[in-house]
């Protein structure tokens, strides 16, 4: 067992680190201290002379560890001296004015287009989420809490939990000061609900941007056709804006409410996506989690008639939200550093926390909110050197038909990537490991290493270096676990038969820009049509030019299927064999993709889900017509 990934899986790594220009190496001193001793050489921070050189005596004085990530501004930490938490469950609320069909301008509602099919999915819960400037504590080292936007005060938001049936209302504040701009930040937030089944006017289009600072309200309908002329930008005055979610499955059209249920989705997301400004607002905190629950994953993991997946949220069904951060010296501010992958890794907005559990079963749902780091996921046990096996139950908030197991085995050959905006639903069995301390890793660091500048408290697996640590399991003994892991989870639907149109979508850079079929974003420009209810077939391109970046692409509105990569199907045992809405796209890659358009008309989009990508307009609208 190599003390760390051997070299040859750098060479087998493209380059995901995301300045726009593309001009980084991607290569770390980290990497070359990894050459250096798989090429025979010695490992030159573990000799004590070059240990007491490099740390000062706080640090020599525990155990020696590797320490090699230099800080790009951040404080040094002590590892899980934090309890890691779930984000609060965001309660209803009573909306005053109530929420209705037109938007309601005169009671400073922004502009928008009529609620689609209002009579049909007339809200039953509503819930309100306020983006404002707040202050955060990422670890209790820091000497001040870090200024931040959130929604609600909270790092992640806070989660909402909906159920397949009860079309809810979620009202957007935005408080934010409107004199609060930065190069890469500007205080006005269109929020996307990450994958959701939603209606163009509640999807968060790029261009439908609104803040109280906004110079005059713009009219964006009708959702279909071109944008009308803006005055200056599209930003429409308002103070909130009204989201409706109507929590339904896709093919109701087909299927009568709720639609048909084996295209279920269950870990979605919320976050800001303003135009140009989607990473700097969302790196400043404004994301979040959103749960469907329906009758089969019921989150009863006793239910009888359910899938009895681990339940019990923050409990056993406990999400893990990463960022990658960092910060200025003191903590207090965020640093917007080149390419955008920070030196310390955040789940649930704290830094190398640890969680107490008990000897069983739990869900951890796996979401990647960015600005642009990918990560390699993998859990192991002090004293083993084996990766700890977990059960890969959902991917992008879709039940797979049959569990997946991953060991991580192969390091050249990683089975579990996690780009930005991917969710993972995996099952933690932690029984066969009672007693012991389990630690999760980020074995990708050619998106840069983790600065830590403390050793382990705890020891750690044989190999295993602190810097690669995100968090740390304390198992207890063994309890009883009524949840289990069905086999099959679920089944897909067919797909459109006949004839179904076509569409390429090739991701470039033209040499000095990112760019899709050779264009750059435009709200006002429609690339592609199509009708509702139909469905077709895409190609997607990672065309390399000038440039080496796998992009993560993701498109909004239904899930799609993977029908080939690089002219193969997906097998049965790989994380794309199931429903997604992301697909990684390393350089030189082709997919060919099965997608619906049903329910709902109007405008959406497909980009690249770096942050920094989609900023530089690597993304483009395209249209469901219901004419
Ligand atoms: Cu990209």
């Amino acid at each position: 067992m190599p003390r760390r990934k051997s070299s040859s899986v750098k060479t087998l790594r493209t380059k995901e680190r995301s300045t726009a220009a593309g001009g980084k190496t991607g290569i770390t001193r980290r990497d070359v201290l990894k050459v250096g001793a798989a090429a025979g050489g010695v490992a030159v921070l573990t000799s004590t002379k070059a240990f007491r050189t490099h740390f000062p005596a706080a640090v020599q004085a525990q155990p020696p560890c590797v320490l090699d990530c230099k800080s790009l501004g951040s404080p040094a930490h002590h590892p899980f001296l934090q309890t890691l938490t779930p984000p609060p469950i965001l309660a209803t609320t009573t909306l005053n004015p109530p929420a209705q069909q037109s938007p309601n301008i005169n009671a400073g509602e922004a502009p928008r287009c009529d609620h689609q099919r209002w009579s049909e999915f007339l809200p039953q819960k509503t819930y309100a989420l306020h983006a404002k400037e707040s202050s955060w504590l990422f670890h209790p080292d820091f000497k001040r809490t870090t200024n931040i936007w959130a929604f609600n005060d909270n790092i992640p938001g806070p989660t909402i939990i909906a159920k397949i049936g009860e079309p809810g209302i979620v009202r957007f504040f935005n408080d934010l000061d409107p004199t609060d701009t930065g190069i890469q930040f500007i205080p006005e937030i269109t929020t996307h609900m990450h994958n959701g089944h939603t209606a163009s006017e509640s999807d968060g289009f790029a261009g439908d941007f609104f803040g109280p600072g906004c110079a005059e309200p713009v009219s964006i309908c009708p959702p279909s056709g071109p944008m009308p002329t803006p005055t200056s930008d599209y930003c429409a005055e308002g103070s909130w804006k009204d989201n409706h979610y109507p929590n339904i499955y896709a093919g109701y059209d087909e299927f009568g409410a709720p639609g048909d249920w084996r295209e279920a989705q269950y870990s979605l997301w919320y976050h800001d996506h303003r135009a140009m400004f989607t990473m700097g607002n969302s790196y400043k905190g404004l994301a979040g989690m959103y749960l469907i629950f329906d009758n089969r994953d019921s989150g009863n993991e006793n239910d009888p008639n359910g899938l009895r997946l681990p339940s019990g949220y923050g409990i056993h069904d406990f999400p893990l939200v990463f960022s990658d951060r960092t910060f200025n010296s003191d903590g207090s501010q965020l640093a917007f550093i080149p390419g955008m992958t920070g030196d310390k890794w955040t789940i649930n907005g704290q830094i190398q926390p640890s969680l107490n559990v008990a000897g069983r079963k739990y869900r951890f749902r796996f979401l990647n909110t960015g600005p642009s780091r990918t990560y390699q996921h993998q859990f192991r046990v002090e004293g083993q050197t084996a990766p700890l096996p977990v059960t890969v139950v959902a991917t992008d908030g879709n039940l797979l038909e049959h569990p997946i197991v991953i060991t991580n085995s192969d390091p050249a050959n990683p089975e579990w990537l996690h780009s930005v905006a991917e969710r993972y639903d995996v099952i933690v069995d932690f029984s066969t490991v009672a007693g012991k301390n389990v630690y999760l890793l980020n074995l990708f660091e050619t998106d840069g290493c983790q600065y830590v500048g403390n050793c382990s408290p705890s020891p750690l697996p044989p190999g295993v270096e602190i810097e690669e640590v995100t968090a740390r399991f304390v198992v207890g003994d063994v309890v009883p676990d009524p949840s289990r892991i069905p086999d099959p989870l679920t089944e897909y639907p067919p797909m459109q038969q006949g004839t179904l149109g076509t569409k390429e979508w090739n991701f470039q850079n033209n040499g000095s820009q990112f760019v899709i079929n050779g264009l750059t974003f435009d709200p006002n420009r429609t690339d592609h049509t199509i009708l509702q209810g139909n469905a077709e077939i895409w190609t997607i391109r990672n065309k390399m030019a000038m440039s080496n970046w796998t992009h993560p692409v993701h498109i909004h509105f239904e899930e799609f299927r993977i029908l080939k990569r690089n002219g193969v199907a997906p097998g049965p045992t790989s994380l794309e064999s199931g429903r997604k809405d992301i697909v990684r796209m390393p350089p030189n890659n082709e997919v060919v993709i099965y997608m619906a358009f049903r329910d709902f008309h109007g405008r959406y989009l497909i980009h690249c889900h770096n942050m920094l990508h989609e900023d530089n307009f690597m993304m483009v609208k395209w249209e469901i017509s219901n004419s």
